[in-house]
């Protein structure tokens, strides 16, 4: 049998992405990986799409809510990369055949005024970078069958990192009580879920803390310019090829997927 190592683990995950094709968790077969080994995946994985042309936009928080903690089973949050090819610009469709088995899930998007880098960043610390704020829906498509995995299998496949889309209304963090700003999850036409911001660790700033401190511990920090998705603040809903997603918020307005 061959040995499991970190280009092989990517050789795979990449090859699944490309080729819409989803298969078992790798510790399943490679029960040692460990979270370092997960972020040298995700990295390398990364490494490959920069070196296709690919260009790093920014970062995802995963599993910072409770309510995705406990769809997922897992209660430790992680981070992901973004790059310029995930971004469904606002109006377009999400061609569902083009992916495995997208979920849609919104979330309170920061854009980065300047860089950020831990460790020992602070909630308040973080505001300060943060020169705007959008609503979010990220697009997730796990790599693995029916989203099964452990915290070292999602962090390997990029926290299932997929598609994003940013509305169109920017605020200010000053205008905002961001904890309390709330959203209605809407699956054709129906709310089907909501949450405010302080689903997400309290107070999404706490996200954006915890992904600093948590890229320092790797060498990394936040850039200015970046997105940071600081994760989903209700369970996700399943996508149709037909069906309409969106999401509306307080403050922040409204974001709307179309499937097909
Ligand atoms: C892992 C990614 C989680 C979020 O916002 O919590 C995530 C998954 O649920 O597949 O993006
Ligand atoms: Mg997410």
């Amino acid at each position: 049998m061959t040995e499991w190592n970190v280009e092989r683990a990517a050789t795979v995950l990449a090859d699944a992405e490309a080729g819409r094709t989803d298969r078992g968790p790798l510790t399943d077969e490679w029960p040692g990986l460990d979270l370092a080994t997960g972020y040298r995946i995700q990295d390398e994985i990364l490494r490959r799409k920069v070196e296709a042309g690919e260009h790093i936009v920014g970062v995802k928080l995963g599993l910072t809510s409770r309510a995705k903690q406990q769809r997922m089973g897992i209660d430790s949050p992680l981070t992901g990369w973004l790059t310029d090819v995930m971004v469904l610009p606002a109006g377009a469709p999400l061609v569902t055949r083009e992916l495995i088995h997208p979920r849609v899930e919104p979330e309170i998007v920061f854009v980065l005024g300047e860089r950020l880098s831990g460790p020992a960043v602070t909630a308040a610390r973080a505001m300060e970078a943060v020169s705007h704020v959008y609503a979010g829906l990220e697009v997730i498509d796990s790599r693995y069958t029916d989203f099964r995995f452990s915290l070292p299998d999602v962090v390997a496949d990029n926290a299932s990192a997929s598609r994003y889309v940013v509305g169109s209304v920017g605020r200010k963090p000053s205008e905002l009580d961001l904890a309390l700003e709330a959203c209605l999850l809407e699956v054709d036409g129906e709310v089907v879920d909501s949450a405010t911001g302080a689903a997400v660790q309290g107070h999404p700033a706490e996200a954006l803390a915890l992904a600093a401190n948590s890229l320092a511990r790797r060498g990394l920090a936040l850039e200015a310019g970046w997105l940071v998705l600081t994760g989903g603040m209700t369970d996700a809903a399943f996508t149709r090829p037909g069906g309409t997603i969106a999401v509306h918020f307080t403050n922040l307005g409204s974001v709307t997927i179309g499937c097909e």
